[in-house]
């Protein structure tokens, strides 16, 4: 069993080392096994001297759960190779499909794991920031089930984090004005993340907490994208405004 979710982790890593797509997986995965498969796909990146910088969590607003067709909540794992830096390009052929999605980021001064409230994840907050996140699907035609795109690291690929701010006024209705090249693609506000972002970092406790792990002082936890993600094309820059906190921007080049 572990030999072949092991299999599945390789396949999976290799897709994206190598920006190829692969087929779905089986369809009788459990939702454990496809968290398992998770960790073992990121064990290949720690071994090739990756680091941990924090988890993403997905499927955080309704635009996302209509756009992918899934309505349960799920966390990937980041790491320093997929920090692009604000302002800063990344090329398309490191990427099967890319797409962004505008968010905002949390960096954590303390850990946090299990069932806490809001009050307890706002005193762990460091900083808020604007965050782009560059998602990509290992699976043919970013189409998925729900454990293929857990397996899959929840299609973590690449984050842009703006200048951070101290999170010490109201972020439940920051307005987001998401850009490509220019031309606003979407429009959002903060609530859109479960009613209020901060809800997306208690829900990350939790759901790492079931799973045995916790989020560390120092960790990035990106709150998931609040509105639907946009395809990208070589040549473009792309730009999140999110209303008292900035703007984070990066080009996909050829
Ligand atoms: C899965 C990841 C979802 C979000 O912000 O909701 C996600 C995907 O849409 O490919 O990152
Ligand atoms: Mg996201």
């Amino acid at each position: 069993m572990t030999i072949r979710l092991n299999q599945v982790a390789h396949r999976l890593d290799d897709a994206a080392r190598t920006a190829q797509a692969i087929p779905q997986l089986d369809s009788a995965l459990s939702l454990d096994e496809a968290y398992a498969i998770q960790t073992l796909s990121m064990a290949c990146r720690y071994e090739r001297g990756e680091r941990r910088i924090g988890i993403k969590m997905g499927f955080t607003s309704r635009a996302k759960m209509a756009q992918m067709g899934i309505s349960e909540m799920i966390f990937g794992q980041l790491t320093d190779g997929m920090l692009i830096e604000n302002g800063g390009s990344v090329s398309r052929a490191c990427f099967v499909h890319p797409r962004a999605e505008p968010e905002v980021a949390f960096l954590l001064r303390a850990p946090l794991s299990g069932r806490i409230d809001a009050m307890t994840a706002m005193a762990a907050v460091d900083g808020v920031a604007p965050a782009i996140e560059l998602i990509d699907s290992r699976y043919k035609d970013f189409k998925f089930s729900l454990t293929d795109v857990v397996a899959d690291n929840s299609s973590s690929s690449g984050l842009v984090i703006g200048p951070w701010s101290r999170a010490d006024f109201d972020l439940s209705n920051l307005g987001m004005i998401f850009e490509i090249d220019g031309r606003v693609k979407q429009i959002g506000s903060s609530a859109a993340i479960l009613g209020h972002p901060i809800n997306s970092l208690v829900a990350a406790a939790g759901l790492v907490a079931e799973r045995g792990l916790r989020l560390e002082a120092g960790d990035i936890v990106m709150a998931g994208g609040a509105t639907a993600a946009e395809a990208l094309s070589p040549g473009q820059l792309v730009r999140l405004t999110v209303q008292d906190l900035g703007i984070a921007s990066f080009s996909l080049v050829a």
